[in-house]
């Protein structure tokens, strides 16, 4: 399986070949005209924002930081000894000062349903057009997942290296899902796997590409993916559903409710508004092409 390297796409090209068909790739342009390209460094966010008290995945207790010493800090991650990964923070709602250093909007991004006026305000997604800050140090590691609701995911390195190791949706059974939470392996660190425990895993078929500075991954709704920091790495993610994943993004949220045990009669209500407003997005000029 070979994850090709692209640049100068064109929107339409992206998700005809790319998106439609479900297949990863590497765009090496994408956010060339973001602020934060060449802004956005450890020591950019140090100077700038040392004070602010972050809290990262995987740290001990829980418990927060100065974001001075969490950056003082991935000085001495390695492999062996990788710091916590302080990643998901939302940046509309949690840390709205840096939204303009990634504007404009990236434009393969853009045609996200989920923000539609027809979709209620703050459902199921706190911000519209969401995106998602990621710092990591050498060696950190994400746990092997796809991403909920069945989402596109489009993640993009300001700064640093960063690799992505890729399984398409029929490996699932080779990978261990959790049974309540079936978007997240049992593997606990797919890089150090234990084969007494996980003997199918050697069985799936995978692809590992590095993405650098200004690079950005893009990875379609249901892929399995996991990451190891490769040197001292700023991400931005943004997820998104279209006309391509829309009928699979309303069939996982609706499984996903039933199997947390959320309220059930509500759940064929959700589908048929969900059907419905998907239905009236595809009558939208261009819909068809996401
Ligand atoms: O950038 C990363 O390390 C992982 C991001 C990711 O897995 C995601 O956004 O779904």
């Amino acid at each position: 399986m070979i994850i090709e390297r692209v640049g100068g796409l064109s929107t339409r090209n992206f998700i005809e070949n790319y998106v439609a068909p479900r297949r990863p790739v590497v765009l090496t342009d994408a956010i060339h005209d973001w602020p934060a390209l060449g802004r956005w460094t450890p020591s950019w966010f140090r100077k700038t924002w040392g004070d602010r008290v972050v809290r990262c995945r995987g740290a001990k207790n829980n418990a927060p930081v100065k974001l001075a010493d969490y950056i003082d800090g991935l000085a001495t991650s390695t492999e062996a000894a990788p710091v916590p990964y302080l990643r998901n923070v939302n940046i509309q709602t949690d840390w709205p000062e840096l939204a303009a250093d990634i504007t404009p909007r990236c434009r393969f991004t853009a045609d996200d349903w989920l923000s539609s006026r027809l979709m209620p305000k703050g459902w199921p997604r706190v911000a519209r057009h969401l995106n998602q800050l990621f710092i990591s140090g050498t060696g950190t590691t994400i746990p092997l997942h796809y991403d909920e609701w069945m989402m596109h995911a489009f993640i993009s390195n300001v700064h640093g290296e960063k690799e992505f190791t890729l399984f398409p949706p029929d490996q699932t059974p080779f990978l261990y899902p959790k049974d309540d939470y079936y978007l997240v392996s049992r593997i606990p660190n797919p890089y150090h796997v234990d084969r007494d425990a996980f003997p199918l895993f050697e069985k799936a078929a995978t692809a590992s590409i590095t993405i650098g500075t200004g690079e950005s991954i893009f990875l379609p709704c249901g892929w399995w993916h996991t990451t190891r920091t490769v040197s001292p790495c700023i991400s931005v993610s943004s997820n998104f559903v279209g006309a391509s994943n829309w009928d699979s993004f309303v069939d996982e949220l609706c499984t996903m409710r039933d199997r947390l045990g959320a309220s059930r009669w509500k759940t064929p209500l959700i589908r048929t508004y969900l059907k419905t407003t998907g239905a009236l997005l595809r009558l939208q000029p261009d819909a068809g092409h996401h």
